[in-house]
């Protein structure tokens, strides 16, 4: 597309919105397809960057391929509000592909409706019980499904959904929402809906059957049964590096195409969704526009947490201790890089099955040169967060797998050693280093508190706390050996030099170095 004959810019510092289409720069690529025949078909609760970079994506691509009945009506029900940002662009947004030097910018169109429901269900259950509605995505973080990591069940102590099961018409959780909306669906129109997670949990599909089915057996009204009967909970991986939006990406957006979009999402150009192919009624097609409908999403989700998130992690916490704010820093320096690589090859891909179509040694290049991408600036202490909801899938079940095959878990149990150590050293105790969020951050400082440094204990208390840490793995004497001395590495005043003795030496040899003792 040539820009020769463009006026230098027409929207000048204008506001993104429908009105404004018409006069962006040829250089941004706009929706295909008659947006004011768009229709409502599908609900998304979570409207973040991940799915301003992802689903929406996908989403607009079929409406220009094979229009048909299936915008979207994005909801939240956690802050940020949409309707001061999204909600007053129509829906509208930019999505910056950046890789390095490179930009591209894309207004997103499938977005029909943006819905606050941040104070009450009503809002959202409304949308999610409606006729219309066929499909509903959610991308609600791993702890938005209220259940325990280590085993997938609904965490009946959780407060929200104490407060669900008494109070089941004003839901505040995720899954009580969703029991609340079938429960709407079958008293009233009846119709099969297919929800399909796009989180990052481990068999996300049986994760949310389970939550959401044992909230609709309790209502023993017959839900369970409806359920049962009308209900798809497909299982799907979802990928594409999007991290928060920042000010100066808003800035980027003026500053290149001459108008204002707060609601502008950045991502890498490497994208992927596969889904099983295991749906209530009609499904949008996303599979004409690259997602892949499979029989099995297992292997795949496999591949994508244990390496490219298990890498983004480990950089995550051992870039925290190193001083490094971005993944892309951690991964420039030579030690992370090496240790990195070494555990994905030497212990991650033994764990995978095997994937159709690709090489897991080059999925794992891939991802770490995906990783590098200067462009991409995903702050480690974002990746960091909830650590306690993403290392089970990340590093705890190939570390599981290791074991239970005699193999060696040395390099994959220190970033299991660093997210111990990010949250200690949040604590007052070791002078709260940085500011942490994470759903058991508060019982860790309570821990570090009490015990102080002593790492031997200190990883013995966390390991023993078993909605984290399956009891039978807690109790490993090598897995217990090897988290214990990455702790005390990783807690000492040089957590690098303990990174590149790891990298240089067996970690038999640190288990018996003298600097242990000293
Ligand atoms: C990241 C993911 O914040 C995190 O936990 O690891 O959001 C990651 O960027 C995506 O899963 C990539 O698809």
């Amino acid at each position: 597309m040539g820009d020769r004959s463009e006026p230098v810019s027409p929207a000048h510092g204008a506001s993104l919105g429908p009105a404004l289409l018409g006069d962006l720069s040829s250089k941004v690529r706009k929706p295909a397809y008659d947006r004011s025949a768009l229709k409502p078909g599908i609900a998304h609760i979570g409207v973040g960057a991940f799915h301003r970079c992802h689903q929406a994506e996908y989403t607009d691509d079929l409406l220009a391929k094979d229009f048909d009945r299936w915008g979207l009506v994005g909801i939240n029900i956690r802050p940020p509000l949409l309707g001061q940002t999204l909600g007053r662009q129509g829906g509208l947004y930019t999505r910056l592909i950046r890789q390095n030097d490179e930009v591209e910018a894309r207004v997103i169109g499938s977005i029909v409706r943006v819905v606050d429901s941040q104070d009450s269900a009503a809002p959202a259950l409304e949308v999610l019980s409606s006729p219309d509605i066929e499909t509903v995505t959610m991308t609600v973080t791993e702890k938005g499904y209220c259940h325990i990591p280590s085993s997938g069940a609904l965490d009946l102590d959780h407060p929200d959904i104490v407060y669900d099961l008494a109070n089941p018409q004003a839901p505040r959780s995720v899954p009580g929402m969703l029991a609340r909306a079938l429960e709407l669906r079958m008293a009233s129109h009846g119709r099969p809906v297919t929800l399909l997670s796009c989180d990052n949990i481990p068999a996300n599909g049986i994760i949310l059957g389970n939550v959401v089915r044992t909230i609709a057996e309790r209502r023993g009204n017959g839900l369970a049964e409806w359920t049962a009967a009308n209900v798809a909970f497909p299982s799907a991986m979802v990928d594409r590096i999007a991290p928060a939006t920042t000010e100066a990406d808003i800035d980027t957006v003026e500053r290149r195409f001459g108008y204002r979009d707060s609601a502008v999402v950045v991502g890498e150009r490497f994208r992927q969704w596969v889904i099983e192919n295991r749906f209530a009624g009609r499904m949008p097609r996303w599979d004409l526009v690259g997602a892949a409908f499979v029989d099995e999403v297992t292997p795949f989700e496999h591949l994508k947490m244990r390496v490219l998130n298990g890498a983004q992690t480990t950089l995550s916490y051992l870039g925290v201790l190193g001083g490094f704010e971005h993944t892309f820093e951690a991964i420039a320096d030579p030690l992370l890089a090496t240790f990195v690589r070494r555990m994905l090859m030497e212990e991650t891909l033994p764990t995978l099955m095997p994937v159709p179509g690709i090489s897991p040694p080059a999925y794992a290049e891939q991802s770490l040169a995906r990783l590098a991408n200067t462009a991409i600036r995903h702050r480690n202490h974002q990746i960091a967060t909830d650590g306690s909801q993403k290392i089970v899938q990340r590093l705890l079940n190939p570390i599981r797998d290791r074991l239970a095959k005699d193999e060696s878990i040395a390099l994959l149990s220190v970033p299991v050693a660093g997210w111990m150590a990010y949250l200690v050293k949040a604590s007052a105790r070791f002078g709260r280093a940085w500011h942490v969020s994470d759903p058991f951050a508060e019982k860790i400082a309570a821990i570090a508190e009490r015990v102080g440094a002593d790492s031997n204990e200190l990883a013995n208390t966390i390991l023993a706390i078993d909605a984290i840490f399956d009891p039978s793995l807690a109790a490993h004497d090598t897995f217990r050996a090897n988290v214990v001395a990455a702790l005390e590495g990783l807690l000492s005043e040089n957590p690098m030099a303990f990174v590149k003795y790891v990298c240089t030496e067996p970690i038999d040899a640190w288990l018996k170095h003298p600097a242990r003792s000293a």
